[in-house]
């Protein structure tokens, strides 16, 4: 791509009114954090297909995920999910991503996969599964403490298959009492994100199942609790940018896990099934942004932007590129939009005019000017293919098959 190429874009953009040098600072300081449990083997229920080159342990994860931020520029944090991270001394894991210029950032608690949760980890009936399930929150705080983590993530699979098999309203009761210890746990500085799920692997109901569950929680808990938009999330047709509208006019938005679904909680990669649904969550974000509010301003600069996929059939650190890749796309393209042209079409009730405004910006092509701050940073114009150039993709095919599993 030209110098001649971005010329031309930015003139266009200039005569729509875009303030190119304030679009290009945003560009520069988007970070998306990716998971540790994206480069390790995953699959569906029905397989796990095991990859050569999957990395053995929480080390190499965060070798796989320093590709992708120095070729992008834009994964400088790594989310760690515990007992699949879970390591000897964390003050070793944090230098080990120092000294690959990144950060280990949330901490997500595993509360699905020991049997003793079978029928709920802090909703379950029995008060001794209760208080080692609360336990392991608490330990996810200490442990993000050694790792200099501000946000705990937390999803519970938590949930009933049969009507009648657990009480709905008790199970509410021990989920708030639960989430209070650890809220009291929490330095003045760390967050609590509280992630829902409509369904799976509980098919009758689940006890955090929607944003409004979560928020109603995160605002018994206190301003330190916000909720995690996991977009996979949703049942079909569900308007995600609305919720996201929502939840930043009442400045509750933490966070949230990207990944692309068709059907259920596919964990596709971002971006690869609706792009436009992607844009139009950036664009409410974007509106916000500008708020008379402050605090809906705040909340706005504070959002964690975390990918949560699972390749299964795909190589994982392309995948993680082309994730990011993908997020970067749609934000810029967001950036083009001209608010004040979409809020003057609204004002007068030109409605395919206030549609047309916003469209129009993902309509444009943003390679020159991706290429531009690229080229700025000193990074490669096009980072999967400088990957799939290096040596690194076969180098580490030495590690064998039979990595870690998430
Ligand atoms: C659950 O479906 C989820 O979205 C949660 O964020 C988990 O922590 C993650 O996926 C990995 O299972
Ligand atoms: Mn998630």
């Amino acid at each position: 791509m030209s110098d001649r190429a971005y010329a031309l874009f930015a003139e266009q953009q200039q005569q729509r009114g875009v303030n190119l040098d304030e679009v290009r600072a945003k560009l520069k300081a988007l970070k998306i954090e990716t998971p540790s449990w994206g480069y390790g083997d995953s699959g569906t229920r029905f397989k796990v297909f095991q990859k050569e080159g999957v990395p053995r342990n929480p080390f190499e994860k965060l070798e796989d995920a320093a590709q992708v931020h120095s070729l992008t520029g834009l994964a400088p944090s790594v989310a760690i999910h515990i007992p699949w991270d879970k390591v000897d001394d964390y003050g070793k894991l944090r230098s080990h991503a120092e000294s690959l210029n990144l950060k280990i950032g949330a901490v997500n608690p595993n509360l699905f996969q020991d049997d003793d949760y079978m029928l709920g980890s802090v909703t379950n009936a029995d008060p001794a599964v209760r208080r080692r399930a609360t336990d392991h929150l608490l330990e996810c705080v200490d442990i993000a403490k050694e790792t200099g983590s501000r946000d705990i993530s937390l999803w519970f699979a938590d949930g009933t298959n049969y009507p009648g098999q657990g009480h709905i309203r008790k199970r509410k009761g021990w989920m708030q009492e639960a989430l209070t210890e650890m809220y009291n746990a929490l330095t003045p500085d760390m967050r609590m994100l509280i992630e829902y799920k409509c369904f799976e692997p509980a098919f009758y109901h689940t006890d955090l199942a929607d944003w409004g569950m979560a928020y109603n929680l995160a605002q018994k808990l206190g301003p330190q609790a916000e909720v995690l938009v996991d977009t996979g999330h949703h049942l079909p047709g569900a308007n995600i940018e609305h919720i996201v509208a929502y939840l930043l006019d009442e400045k509750r938005l933490g966070g949230f896990h990207f990944n692309s679904r068709k059907y259920a909680d596919d964990d596709l990669i971002v971006g690869s099934v609706n792009p436009y649904e992607l844009f139009l969550i950036f664009y409410q974000i974007l509106s916000a942004g500008s708020d008379s509010d402050e605090g809906v301003r705040n909340n706005v600069e504070n959002i964690a932007y975390m990918i949560d996929q699972s390749h299964n059939i795909e190589r994982k650190i392309p995948a993680m590129l082309r994730s990011v890749l993908n997020v970067q796309t749609q934000f810029a393209k967001a950036l083009l939009i001209n608010h004040e042209e979409v809020d003057a079409a609204a004002a007068r009730n030109d409605v395919l005019g206030a549609e047309d405004a916003v469209r129009r910006a993902f309509e444009f092509d943003v390679t020159p000017l991706l290429h531009s701050i690229r080229e700025e940073q000193g990074l490669p114009l096009d980072p999967m293919k400088a990957y799939l150039e290096s040596s690194y993709g076969n180098d580490i095919l030495a590690r064998g098959k039979g990595g870690a599993s998430w």
